[in-house]
């Protein structure tokens, strides 16, 4: 009987694994009683896939390239969303124990979409994980634009996430991505088309990672890359590219507490005169008030008043 060995999934496609072992990586499948086990553990819920990139995991080998998942470590932190599902909920975890999630968007082509970067800053909450603000394609920015780009950007900043923005023809502005990766396990994350795989390219030249022209019709991507694959970087650090998201459904996440994850909601909740104020339209709401008086940004209370209508 060969020996059990600690390895990590670094990518994932339901029926089999490959499991990171040192400088050996093999290809393993989930034995049916470790997946019976994993679902029974975790009771109610339905997985898309029990493991995900980023576990750890117990194999046991079966000659130089193949071998079978026996257990699955805890995890520290993960990245879950709800997949679109009418009928189910169903989990599915984009990565595990990564450190930070670098969410991206695009200014342009396809526009910035807010509301997916504020469901993405919930769920890295949920999950543990540092997010990172990256927006894309700056280059794209026109004078006219600038102001309101630039209110976007300070309110996020203003709230304590960190922002960068990028474009894969400013070297410098990858360097400082570079340097937000550097010694880091992180996720990159974001709608089709808004350049996560061209940036990990441009950070480390010579990854080859598939990228696309950008749908010129709907300005929407075509989902490019199509697995989340974990990637060692030479700066130190790795490093997972995913596929771009359509929807971003909330996992792990109380509805009824949607508030507490939005940090300029959750600082003013006592003020307001109703302790269950779902700050819609309750007379005396602190939160109303303060988007009044531009106190709290506009986008960002839209954000949150879609959040409530869709849970
Ligand atoms: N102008 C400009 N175009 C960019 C930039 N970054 C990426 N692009 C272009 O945007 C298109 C889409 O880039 P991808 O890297 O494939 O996007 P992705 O986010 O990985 O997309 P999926 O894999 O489908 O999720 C490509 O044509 C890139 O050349 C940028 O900074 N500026
Ligand atoms: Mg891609
Ligand atoms: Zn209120």
């Amino acid at each position: 009987m060969r020996n059990k060995i600690e390895g990590r999934v670094i990518s994932a496609r339901t029926s089999f694994y490959d499991v990171e072992i040192g400088n050996n990586v093999l290809r393993c499948q989930l034995r049916g009683v470790v997946k019976k086990k994993l679902r029974s553990e975790i009771g109610k819920q339905i997985y898309a896939d029990p493991i995900a990139v980023g576990d750890r995991v117990i194999i046991t080998p079966i000659d130089d390239e193949e071998g079978s998942i026996e257990d699955l470590l805890p995890r520290r932190t993960k990245l879950s969303r709800r997949v679109p599902n009418r009928n189910r909920e169903i989990e599915q975890i984009i990565v595990a124990n990564a450190d930070q999630a670098v969410i991206v968007g695009s200014i342009h082509s396809p526009d910035l979409n807010c509301r997916f970067i504020d469901r993405f800053l919930i769920l890295a909450e949920a999950g543990n994980i540092d997010p990172v603000i990256c927006i894309n394609k700056i280059d794209l920015l026109n004078e006219s634009e600038q102001r309101k780009f630039s209110e976007i950007f300070q309110a996020y900043e203003d709230l304590g996430y960190q922002l960068i923005s990028t474009s894969i023809h400013h070297p410098e502005s990858i360097d400082l991505l570079r340097s937000v990766l550097k010694g880091k396990f992180s996720v990159i994350v974001g709608s089709s088309g808004v350049g996560k795989s061209s940036l990990l390219n441009a950070v480390q030249p010579g990854l080859g990672l598939r990228t696309n022209e950008v749908r010129s019709k709907a300005k929407k991507g075509r989902h490019t890359t199509t697995l989340v694959e974990l990637f060692g970087l030479e700066i130190g650090g790795q490093v997972a590219d995913t596929p771009g998201v359509r929807e971003v459904g909330l996992w792990g996440v109380n509805p009824d507490y949607i508030d507490r994850y939005f940090p300029e909601i959750e600082s003013r909740i006592g003020a307001c005169k109703f302790s269950d104020c779902l700050h819609l339209r309750e007379p005396s709401c602190a939160i109303i008030e303060a988007v009044k008086h531009g106190e709290i940004a506009a986008f960002r209370y839209e954000s949150y008043l879609a959040l409530l209508g869709n849970n």
